[in-house]
């Protein structure tokens, strides 16, 4: 459908404000090495099949190159583990229900999954603690053991459900937890997954829950999961897997179209963010590559990293940080750059702002529609008919609503935006995607927040 003409601004009551635009106007606004067989090449590219050589893909094909080359040394020989054959054994086992939120460790089992399990099967939840709940309410109707997905990360999400719902002590419910492991020990990632990753065995014995890594190769997988199944049985608990890097063979989540009017990627949208932004005004970004994007645009400029408060990790805690800036800075501008993810995943920081009443506080929501920073699963944002990000502010109390789509429009609202009374949301609808050649900030967390702290101290 066309593009419907210029910009329109439609006054709603209680000071909100759209852009409609085209279809959207009648929308409803309101390493493990292990020893093992090789993958026969045939083998290999059946798995594949017709998909796009990523990096990921690239280096799967060179080490399937690689043991073949083993030879008689089968110590040589890197396995992985086809993401249909694990979800197959856990059917085999009883586990056929499934829900959690993405991590790019699991990308290839969560995309297979998201790809082919029935709906009612699979649901990808606002945050791992409601998976838990949501996997809870499943053995509760049917007596079955569902698994959950999660990154490391959300381990903090899960800790209340999983002792005051799923431990032995209490409703005792089991349950797996594949849990992909960031910053797993002798592995590189930053700083935030590394304290997480060496964290993750000890908060899983305090928790009480037993686990080992999952095996990266399919007979080792299903006496795993055999394990698992015999420790639910006996126990009525949780069983967790810690799922290294580069576990699952690759397996690529097909993406639907998106709506002819998304014209911008998320890092387009964020540079023509910056671009209107003023000399003293205050960005703090979300986790994923939106701050990377950030980063890297800022350098690319010349700026100085100085005026953003890059949210690593503490996904969906964004807008709060942004709160408390804005709260004790009422003379300077607070621009929450988030996505619909991280925004979704504590979605209640939403009316805890939009109370606020603070006239500064600017709040941006890139929606994408994806978890597209761990491999573009879908989130409930991206069902543009039914959902909407204004409503939920509106409800609120955010004084003013927009949504934009182009780079004109973006660069309108947020001229605007800055003039107005907050909390205003700006959504910005956006396809997926990402620079092949992205890169991480190369300032440590402490000194980006030395910065910052610098930058709000100006008056
Ligand atoms: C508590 C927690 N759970 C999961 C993750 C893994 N993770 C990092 S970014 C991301 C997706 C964020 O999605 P969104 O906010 O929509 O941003 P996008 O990546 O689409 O730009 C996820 C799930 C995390 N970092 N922390």
């Amino acid at each position: 459908m066309a593009r419907a003409g210029p910009m329109l601004f439609r006054l709603l009551g209680n000071r909100n404000v759209f852009l409609s635009f085209g279809r959207l106007s009648s929308v409803k606004m309101t390493q493990d090495f292990h020893t093992g067989p090789a993958l026969h090449k045939s083998q290999t590219m059946q798995k594949l099949g017709s998909q796009n050589n990523s990096k990921q893909e690239k280096q799967y094909e060179e080490q399937q190159k690689r043991n073949a080359d083993a030879g008689e040394l089968t110590e040589l020989v890197r396995d992985f583990l086809q993401p249909d054959e694990f979800y197959k054994s856990c059917l085999n086992i009883g586990v056929d229900f499934f829900c959690g939120v993405p991590d790019s460790l699991l990308k290839d089992f969560c995309a297979y999954v998201t790809q082919n399990a029935p709906k009612e099967k699979h649901v990808i939840a606002a945050s791992e603690g409601n998976a838990v709940a949501i996997a809870t309410g499943y053995h509760l109707a049917t007596g079955k053991h569902p698994m959950v997905y999660l990154q490391n990360s959300g381990l903090g999400n899960i800790i209340n459900p999983i002792m005051s719902l799923t431990s032995p002590s209490v409703y005792s419910v089991p349950m797996i937890l594949l849990i992909g492991w960031r910053g797993e020990p002798g592995k590189r990632d930053e700083p935030q997954h590394l304290v997480q990753g060496q964290a993750t065995p000890g908060l899983l014995a305090a928790l009480g829950i037993p686990f080992q890594p999952l095996p990266d190769y399919e007979e080792g997988a299903d006496q795993a999961l055999l394990t698992a199944k015999h420790y639910m049985e006996k126990s009525n608990a949780p069983y967790a897997f810690l799922v290294k890097r580069q576990t699952f063979a690759p397996y690529k989540l097909k993406k639907g179209p998106a709506p002819e009017e998304f014209v911008m990627t998320r890092e387009d949208a964020m540079k023509v963010v910056i671009d209107n932004l003023s000399q003293k005004d205050v960005v703090v970004s979300a986790t994923g590559m939106l701050s990377r994007e950030l980063f890297e645009y800022r350098v690319s400029k010349d700026m100085g990293h100085e005026k953003d408060f890059l949210t690593v990790g503490s996904m969906g805690h964004t807008s709060s940080i942004a709160l408390g800036v804005a709260m004790q800075k009422p003379k300077r501008q607070i621009f929450c750059l988030d996505g619909d993810g991280s925004v979704i995943m504590h979605m209640g920081a939403m009316a805890t702002v939009g109370q606020s009443n603070l006239d500064n506080f600017k709040h941006i929501v890139i929606n994408n529609g994806a978890h597209d920073s761990v491999g573009g699963q879908p989130t409930d944002a991206g069902n543009h008919e039914d959902f909407s990000f204004s409503k939920i502010a509106q409800g609120c109390g955010y004084k003013t609503t927009m949504v934009a789509v182009t780079p004109e429009e973006v660069a309108q609202c947020v001229l605007d935006m800055r003039g107005m009374e907050g909390p205003v949301l700006l959504e910005i609808k956006t396809l997926m995607g990402s620079r092949k050649n992205l890169g991480r900030p190369t300032r440590t967390p402490v000194e980006n927040k030395e910065d910052f702290m610098h930058f709000l101290a100006i008056n």
